[in-house]
């Protein structure tokens, strides 16, 4: 099996997750099978890893980006250049969030984002203090990757359901999440749970804010449909009759994020930032 094929299949099943993971790993993947065999049809492979999960713009930004930088270098030496970029990149997003988490503050987050989760250890790396309420995030529980985590670093952490999240939404400092995709259509995608949080969250004068590397602009189309995952992740044994509906993300209105964190730092119109090239 080629390494595309592997990772792509690890991705197709979450043992990959979250748009970064996945993009760096595709690109990688990639970047291992042009320099095994030279020959080989890097356009084809790069279509395997963007089926592997329809809503991941990051994966094809920077496969793209590849792509279009090839010529002479190295494919591997390519690769790492872009992808110590990407983490350069992702280093400026951490500090540019972390310098919105105050002393005291109660930062409410959903799902397992390794950018939210990099404001958060930056903030508590500058010596800042503050408490972190997150949800298991069903079907999958990528809540319990953020806990652990989060709590591995020694930020105080509070875990609960996700219908718990009202609790935790009222009386919030921040909601902080990350993102699959941002779509020209005036939406963003991400993690299902999201787009509910921030509409209690506005309820509740609660800014939401985006940690999201620009390269998760969907520059291809302008919008885009929500993958649907299979039912069984929610009912394996669901009786006869009963139609599970198990939609991977939301779709959430721009109007709802107060400001995106990005690479280029807190920009109200992510729409606006121009294409990442290699
Ligand atoms: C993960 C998810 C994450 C974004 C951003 O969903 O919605 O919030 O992918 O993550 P899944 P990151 O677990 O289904 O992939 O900031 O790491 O790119």
């Amino acid at each position: 099996m080629s390494h595309t094929e592997a990772t792509a299949a690890q991705i197709r099943d979450l043992k990959i997750q979250g748009a970064n993971a996945i993009a760096k790993s595709a690109l990688r993947a990639l970047a291992a099978d042009l320099s095994e065999d030279r020959a080989a049809d890097g356009e084809a492979l790069a279509q395997t890893l963007i089926l592997a999960r329809p809503n991941e713009p990051m994966l094809r930004n920077l496969v793209r980006a590849f792509l279009d930088a090839g010529g002479e270098e190295d494919h591997e030496a390519l690769a790492e250049r872009l992808l110590a970029r990407v983490e350069q990149e992702e280093a400026a997003i951490a500090s540019a969030g972390a310098d919105l988490i105050q002393p005291g503050m109660h930062v409410f987050t959903h799902c397992h984002s390794s950018t939210a989760t990099g404001v958060l250890k930056e903030a508590h790396r500058r010596g800042t203090p503050f408490k972190v309420l997150n949800t298991e995030t069903r079907p999958r529980y990528q809540g319990r990757i953020t806990a652990a985590e989060l709590a591995g670093e020694g930020i105080e952490v509070l875990h609960m359901v996700d219908s718990a999240a009202k609790y935790a939404l009222d009386g919030a400092d921040l909601f902080l999440f990350g993102a699959d995709a941002i779509l020209p259509s005036g939406y963003l995608i991400n993690k299902v749970g999201t787009g509910i949080f921030c509409v209690v969250a506005s309820r509740y004068d609660v800014p939401a804010y985006c940690a999201t590397h620009t390269l998760k602009v969907v520059r291809d189309h302008s919008d885009e449909a929500v993958e649907q995952r299979p039912p069984g992740e929610v009912w394996p044994d669901a009786p006869p009759g009963v139609l599970v509906f198990n939609p991977a993300f939301d779709k959430v209105h721009l109007k709802y994020v107060t400001t995106f964190v990005t690479e280029r730092g807190l920009i109200k119109d992510v729409l606006e930032a121009p294409p990442w090239r290699a």
